[in-house]
């Protein structure tokens, strides 16, 4: 017995040491380092035997080309020194789609995936086990892994609207995702501060919607006003161009249109979306203004305002005319509709939205914004679409089919879970990434704390849901909010490592997550970050709390 144990031990801590020798974030569901390495030199061929792995080698031979100098022929067949892709076909697809292998020897090389996105996401883990450093002949360990993802929705979210970030950079941040094995890309593209989409029917919303006149200077309220036109906006074309880009890296893009609060930029364009269109623009307390405030103005500042739409036929219409537009660019099932900080002054003080509130039995005007977003999703439904809400929308009714994104800690997924609502959880104590990340930050954040470590511990799953309304956890999405994030560098600087912390949150099963494991294997993720030219912060030891 004593025996039998010993060998179960020694069993057990070789799987440990197969896990955590490999540097390969995600960590795989089951590992295995075997004898020899393979090299990969000028001379590999990949091979493709029915020609349909275009998808993954593309994003190989393109990788191999950015960062060590050469690319790979293709072929049907070969003996030796290959890498083959290949995708199983299955008479009913299994319940991992995305899973693939892996099997590394020193002769040949194989990725075989249960889809086409399973086959890329083994290309993934491939590129993990590269060299860092720039080299002719990339020598990779003998290896077989086997591996599937923990959640299906593993997403990420960037704001464009708060500052804007050109498609070049959007096509980058899309590969940085795909590297992590991220399925969802999540995009904020209207607020208050600007509209980014370019909507034929109502061209003024990026005309005047997508400018703001001036930028508050420093954290709010700020030391003034930098009085600089700030505008930006995707045409529906370069919208086509990314949506096809994320696609062919196996990322859903999910487009994000606010409604019924953060709301000012469209106001602005057309203000009688506003329940006063001929009040002025009120600015947020103390902060600076440039340019006039008479008529509706694209906010400045960053926080939550009062001008919000008016729940009128003419903004129902609008709406209506709006997503007619956004529906045919974008392929994913899901489509955001905000739903998060709508005060309830306006509503409040309308005659009109009294009366509507009387009509139709709604109890106040939280009644009001669940009749908002309910009226909107009936239409996305009839449309075969399905919304995305912030947890928000849970206050004053769930609307029937709504899918909840959790923010305001992981509260508003337990409730939505329990009503057997869907959830994506993207609770703010683990995963804002505008939050500092460091104790010492010493560059102007939005606030708050999150270190790596804590950003780590995250378990989408929350203790008080049964395993049934477990089931309704999709997965969890990491939010960059970029009131205080300018350029494309400080973006990276956020996100890493903390994203490369959350891919293995999404994808490893809890069993093979160890903050001990993961602490040896991200010094070559920091390397690879280099590799990439990304900036990062070279967080380890900053205290959890
Ligand atoms: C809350 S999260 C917001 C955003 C801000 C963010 C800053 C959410 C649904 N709303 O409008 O940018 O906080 O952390």
């Amino acid at each position: 017995m004593i025996k039998l144990s010993g060998i179960f031990l020694c069993l057990a801590s070789l799987q440990i040491y197969a896990q955590s020798t490999l540097p390969v974030i995600p960590v795989p569901v089951k590992t295995q380092v075997k004898t020899g390495q393979f090299i990969i030199n000028d001379q590999t061929v990949i091979v493709d035997r029915n020609g349909r792995e275009k998808a993954s080698v593309a994003f190989f031979n393109a990788y191999l080309e950015k960062y060590y100098g050469f690319k790979l022929r293709v072929v049907e067949k070969a003996g030796r020194n290959f890498i083959s892709f290949s995708t199983k076909t299955f008479i009913k697809a299994p319940a991992d789609p995305e899973g693939y292998t892996l099997a590394v020897s020193p002769l040949s090389v194989h990725i075989t995936g249960d889809s086409d996105a399973g086959t890329f996401y083994g290309l993934q883990t491939l590129i993990q086990l590269l060299p860092v450093e720039r080299a002719t002949e990339l020598k990779i360990p003998a290896v077989a892994v086997e591996d599937y993802p923990r959640f299906k929705y593993r997403g990420a979210m960037l704001d464009v609207t708060r500052h804007f970030f050109d498609i070049e950079y959007v096509k980058k941040f899309i590969d940085l995702l795909a590297l992590h094995k991220i399925n969802t890309f999540h995009w904020h593209l209207t607020d208050d501060q600007g509209w980014r989409i370019e909507i034929k029917k109502y061209p003024k919303l990026t005309e005047v919607g997508g400018c703001r006149n001036g930028t508050i200077i420093g954290r709010y309220p700020g030391t003034g006003n930098d009085g600089q036109k700030y505008c930006g906006y995707y045409t529906q074309e370069q919208v086509k161009e990314i949506v096809q880009y994320a696609g062919d890296r196996f990322i859903t893009v999910i487009p994000e249109i606010e409604l019924p609060g953060h709301s000012s930029a469209a106001i602005a364009a057309y203000p009688q979306l506003s329940c006063f269109p001929d009040e002025p623009t009120r600015a947020a307390p103390k902060t600076a203004w440039h340019g006039d405030t008479i008529r509706k103005n694209v906010q400045q500042a960053w926080g939550v305002f009062e001008d919000v739409y008016c729940p009128s036929e003419y903004t129902f219409n609008f709406l209506q005319d709006v997503l007619d537009e956004v529906i045919p660019l974008f392929p994913s099932r899901y489509i955001h509709i905000g739903g998060d900080e709508c005060p309830k002054e306006a509503w409040k003080r309308s005659a009109f939205c009294q009366k509507l509130i009387k009509e139709n039995n709604l109890k106040d005007e939280h009644g009001l914004q669940s009749y908002f977003v309910q009226r909107v999703e009936k239409y996305l439904n009839g449309k075969g679409k399905t919304i995305i809400g912030w947890d928000e929308i849970l206050e004053g009714g769930l609307a029937p089919n709504a899918t909840v994104m959790s923010w305001r800690g992981e509260k508003g997924g337990i409730e939505a879970a329990k009503q057997k609502h869907d959830v994506i959880m993207a609770p703010n104590s683990y995963i804002y990434l505008d939050y500092s990340q460091r104790k010492a930050e010493d560059s102007v954040t939005i606030g708050g704390y999150l270190p790596l470590q804590k950003v780590y511990s995250f378990n989408p799953i929350p203790k008080e849901l049964d395993p049934e309304e477990q089931h309704h956890i999709l997965g969890a999405q990491a939010n960059l909010w970029t009131e205080y994030i300018h350029y494309p560098s400080k973006v990276e600087y956020m996100i890493f490592p903390r994203l490369t912390a959350l891919s293995e949150v999404f994808w490893s099963p809890l069993k093979n997550k160890s903050w001990e494991s993961f602490k040896t294997r991200i010094p070559v993720q920091f390397k690879r970050y280099e590799l990439w030219g990304v900036h990062y912060y070279p967080a380890l030891n900053e205290p959890v709390k």
